[in-house]
């Protein structure tokens, strides 16, 4: 008797070992806020992602994510250029709110102001652990920059407990990435001097010694010169800081896996904003890369970024956490393709359309300025899909936070959790977009831009940019290439949006 009983509590031990063992990885795997992983690409087009429209460029590391996750038709940059859409992620407000809101020199200071709530902050406040790894064009610092010092502010004061980063552009000086404020490889031997007005005496530009271009400047881009590629603003010194551009992708690769492999190890939930360089000029494949496409570097370089995706996608699933993390990927604005050098993006560029069907490009208040591919990826817990819902960059603050149980937003940031995660197709109605301090409204299935002075196309770069002396009004369902301007023909949607557009902008 005695032994049975001792049998039966022995076994009853043995159960209650053996249930918990098995049901305490999923608890606590329930309990973890998901990681959050955001691929933004720089100057990618609606029609650059094959799961948008099948074309000759093949990208099936981003269609993974577009054919396995949710696919958003109505997904919108905050701005057709690169500043004013990141500032508007990160903080959640319209960038013409902020006039230091537009493309930045490498040497601007920081315009996030480190009083300002962003994604990165209100994730801290829940837990998170976060960094930047890629391109910032957020500015740094105050005013004048000492590169040679720790420059502060930088992306650490802003919610980021760790960045590795290239201050602007690619095609901007200083060419050196920065780490945590800090110059990455800097000789304090030869001290980093950087001026966007006047160059450094005997110090080459492409105007001067052209002989020392591997790549054409068409316009703009003919300042200093490193690595024989011209550049926006003049540069000296800092020789062994100076980043290799066709290992650039290889580079903020490395770093991204090196970041993830630690943090899958850590308690804490780990956000990493990954913002890539490409397809921005100037278009540098990696060896491996270059001819691969038949469409020239912006082809190459796109192939190239689909296989980083790939890469860090392997990465989330050999940490094991693929299934507890959410993938957000999107790109800062839309498509152009000479956009200051000479680099066959035009003359290869056959039937491919990288905005799609949608009319205008970078630049542009025509849709394809700001309407981009927006894709969420959550293994487990977002169903394949496509969604219509009309989201745009600047709700991210806010859907985040009600994702990780924080209050917080930012001012014109809605909270669209339930369109992210394909829980209903219910998005935003209304939208400011912005366009080199220009701004447009998007409305329902309407689009209304207002007159503007200006030349209608920017020749050089070949892109309608949306100026008109009238009123434009399009009906987005029926004409998605905006083709009939229904401004005269419809006065009453005209005056609503009208209205609208003041409400919103306040002035
Ligand atoms: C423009 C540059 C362009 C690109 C852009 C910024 C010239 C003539 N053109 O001024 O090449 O660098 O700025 O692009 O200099 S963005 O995607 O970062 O907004
Ligand atoms: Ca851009």
């Amino acid at each position: 008797m005695q032994k049975r009983n001792y049998f039966s509590l022995i076994s009853g031990i043995l159960w209650i070992l053996f249930l918990s063992a098995c049901t305490q990885p999923i608890k606590e795997e329930q309990q973890k806020k998901p990681n959050i992983v955001f691929i933004y690409l720089d100057d990618l087009g609606y029609g650059d992602v094959s799961a948008y429209k099948s074309g000759t460029l093949q990208t099936p590391n981003m269609d993974k994510l577009a054919n396995e996750g949710l696919r958003f038709t109505n997904g919108y940059a905050s701005s057709a250029t690169c500043t004013p859409s990141r500032y508007a992620l990160l903080t959640g407000t319209y960038p013409w709110r902020n006039q230091n809101a537009k493309i930045l020199p490498g040497t601007a200071p920081l315009i996030i102001d480190t009083a300002q709530m962003t994604i990165p902050k209100m994730l801290r406040s829940q837990g998170y652990e976060t960094a930047v790894i890629g391109k910032w064009h957020l500015g740094l610092g105050t005013g004048v920059v000492d590169w040679n010092q720790e420059i502060s502010p930088n992306p650490n004061h802003v919610g980021f407990d760790h960045s590795h980063i290239l201050a602007a552009t690619q095609d901007r000086v200083p060419t050196v990435y920065i780490e945590n404020g800090r110059v990455v490889n800097l000789d304090p031997n030869d001290p980093i001097s950087v001026d966007y007005d006047k160059n450094f005496e005997g110090e080459p530009t492409a105007i001067t010694n052209p002989e020392l271009l591997t790549m054409k400047w068409h316009h703009g881009h003919n300042n200093s010169i490193v690595n024989g590629i011209p550049r926006i603003g003049f540069m000296k010194g800092g020789q062994s800081a100076k980043w290799s551009d066709v290992d650039m992708a290889d580079h903020f690769l490395e770093k991204g896996k090196a970041y993830i492999k630690e943090k899958s190890r850590s308690a804490e939930p780990f956000f990493l904003f990954f913002p890539m360089q490409q397809p921005h000029v100037p278009r540098t494949p990696h060896p491996r890369f270059e001819g691969k496409s038949g469409m020239g570097p912006r082809g190459d370089v796109i192939l190239e970024a689909d296989w980083v995706i790939g890469e860090l996608y392997k990465t989330l699933e050999e940490a094991g956490i693929l299934e507890n993390t959410l993938i957000v990927f999107s790109s800062d604005n839309g498509p152009v393709l000479n956009d200051g050098y000479y680099d066959d993006a035009v003359e290869k560029l056959e039937d491919h359309t990288p905005a799609g069907v949608l009319r205008g490009g970078k630049y542009s208040l025509f849709e394809a300025g700001t309407k981009v591919p927006f894709i969420t990826y959550w293994k487990g817990n977002i169903q394949p899909g496509v969604s219509d819902a009309f989201v745009t960059q600047i709700d991210l603050l806010a859907s985040l936070a009600a994702l990780v149980g924080s209050s917080a937003s930012g001012p014109d940031s809605e909270n669209l959790l339930d369109a992210f995660l394909g829980k209903s197709q219910q998005g935003r109605e209304s939208f400011v977009l912005e366009a080199t301090t220009r701004t447009a409204l998007r409305s329902g299935d309407w689009a209304m831009i207002p007159p503007y002075p200006g030349p209608a196309v920017q020749n050089q770069v070949n892109i309608e940019l949306g100026n008109s002396t009238d009123y434009q009004l399009f009906n987005l369902k029926d004409d998605p290439r905006q083709q009939t301007n229904l401004a005269t023909s419809n006065p009453e949607k005209l005056e609503e949006m009208k209205k609208k557009y003041l409400e919103i902008r306040g002035d």
